[in-house]
């Protein structure tokens, strides 16, 4: 017996799309999935999307052999300045099998171990910045945040310095990124008339892009005219590397891409799971104190080593639980391959997609039970407890995220030393919000941070020698 697929009431020509907050989709979309779901279908005036939160669908979509990624609506959107970078290009466009042979080697778990020292330089900067605040003045996390997952794969990538710690503007750079990713974002909640008739708009969106470009492509030059110094880091693979497979080097047009997505997707997703995860550990302190008795315990010396930072179990628990909750890349779409029928039911023809809402699968409660809702670290005690098709932060299969263990590594190594060194406190009892852009944040989340020890400033950068003391 075939079925269609359930579609919640429609407006006429409008079909769904008022149905959709323009300011928060995701959480529209959620709330559809909760009410029609776990399979709803959506018709916009320009297209129509199917959305799934069912862990037995997203297992089915997960077969390599039925189904690819589909670079959707939201991803193309970003085509004009990430290209046929890995993030929005299709699996079979050659660039993007070349592009993933060359650089999974320096995104394995070996890998960290090269980037721990500079991850480390900018984590203390952030440290640093927090410990010298007077007592009153807030900090704007993901701001703070944001300043410090650019620096750092700004340094580990292409070492390259944003020193965003040094002002108070954001870098021009993260400036044009953010505008043209929120104009990409704005496209897609436009008529597409309204989208040809927005020339001002449309201008400032060149603009911002070709300043992107100009970024990228004089880092590319500068390295080429200096020549490697041993940096051995993304760049430099991209630059001088071959694909095993065709013995091919990188087009420089498409090491420009690269470098843009590495500078988006390195960086927006894992600020917005640092935010995320510091915003859960202020609203349960119980966790915050695990999570204190653990750091007291490991991170014995005031700058962590790379043995250390991976013995942080119950901090990495932590971040994982907070991207169960709010997985910062909240979405992917799954297209078929050919003709196929979904559940056994539903139709899908060859080309048609279905897009995997990541926080209704992470709240299911078949899978996560009726405190879904709840932050629980514990749940992550033993990973292999975990139902595979029921947690895809990182998104699936080949095309899954291939700076995982980067960010993961990242997060813990930052993380394990804010709580080592800081108090938080509530000061704006703070109600969270969700920013919505192409990735998620908790909008303006702020609050008061205050050293534990009284010589932090001092301690950190001096290394040799400098106990630090607990302040009675
Ligand atoms: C990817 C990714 C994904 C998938 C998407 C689709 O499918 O569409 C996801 C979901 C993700 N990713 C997520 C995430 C989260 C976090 C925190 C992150 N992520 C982070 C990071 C960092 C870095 C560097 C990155 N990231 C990167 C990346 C890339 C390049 C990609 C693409 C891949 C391929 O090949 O496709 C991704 N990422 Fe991520």
């Amino acid at each position: 017996m075939m079925s269609t697929i359930p579609q919640p009431k429609t407006f006429g020509p409008l079909g769904n799309l008022p149905l959709i907050d323009a300011e928060h989709p995701l959480e529209s979309v959620m709330k559809l999935l909760d009410e029609h779901g776990p399979l709803i279908k959506l018709e916009f005036p320009d297209r129509e999307e199917i959305y799934t939160s069912d862990p037995h669908l997203v297992k089915e979509l997960s077969d390599e052999s039925k189904f690819d990624k589909n670079v959707w609506s939201p991803l193309q959107r970003v085509r004009p300045f990430a290209g046929d970078g890995l993030f929005t290009s299709w699996t079979n466009e050659p660039n993007w099998g070349k592009a993933h042979r060359l650089l999974m080697p320096s995104f394995s778990q070996r890998a960290m171990q090269d980037y721990h020292d500079k991850m480390v330089d900018i984590a203390v900067q952030l440290v640093q910045k927090w410990s010298r605040l007077n007592r009153d003045e807030p900090v704007e996390v993901p701001d703070d945040m944001t300043r410090l997952t650019l620096d750092t794969i700004g340094l580990c990538a292409f070492n390259y310095r944003f020193n965003s710690f040094y002002s108070q503007e954001p870098h021009p750079f993260v400036e044009s990124m953010v505008e043209a990713l929120d104009e990409a974002m704005n496209q897609g909640h436009r008529l597409e008339i309204q989208n040809k008739l927005a020339l001002h708009k449309k201008r400032e969106f060149q603009k911002n892009i070709d300043y992107m470009f100009e970024v990228a492509d004089g880092l590319i030059e500068q390295r080429k005219e200096n020549g490697d110094h041993g940096e051995n880091d993304l760049l430099s693979r991209m630059l001088n590397g071959v694909d095993p497979e065709t013995g091919d080097k990188l087009p420089d047009e498409n090491i420009r891409y690269q470098m843009i997505t590495f500078l988006i997707a390195g960086h927006e997703t894992t600020s917005g799971l640092l935010s995320f995860a510091l915003y859960f550990l202020l609203n349960n302190p119980d966790k915050l104190e695990k999570a204190r008795a653990e750091v007291d315990r490991v991170l014995a010396d005031p700058i962590p080593g790379y043995k250390q930072v991976r013995d942080l179990k119950y901090i990495r628990m932590i971040l994982r639980e907070a991207l169960r909750l709010w997985p910062t890349a909240p979405a992917f779409s799954r297209m078929a391959k050919e003709d196929t029928i979904l559940a056994g039911q539903y139709p899908l023809q060859k080309g048609q997609s279905v897009n995997i809402i990541s926080p209704s699968l992470h709240r299911n409660r078949e899978v996560w039970g009726d405190n879904a809702e709840a932050f629980e670290p514990e749940r992550f005690e033993d990973e292999s407890q975990i139902p595979e098709y029921a947690y895809k932060p990182f998104g699936h299969g080949m095309r899954a995220c291939i700076g995982q263990q980067f960010a993961m590594y990242e997060a813990t190594l930052v993380l394990g030393m804010l709580v080592k060194h800081f108090e938080f406190e509530d000061a704006e009892q703070y109600q969270l919000k969700i920013r919505e852009a192409l990735t998620l944040k908790p909008d303006g989340f702020r609050m008061k941070v205050h050293p534990r020890t009284a010589r932090v400033a001092v301690a950190i950068p001096g290394t040799e020698g400098t106990e630090q003391q607990n302040e009675p």
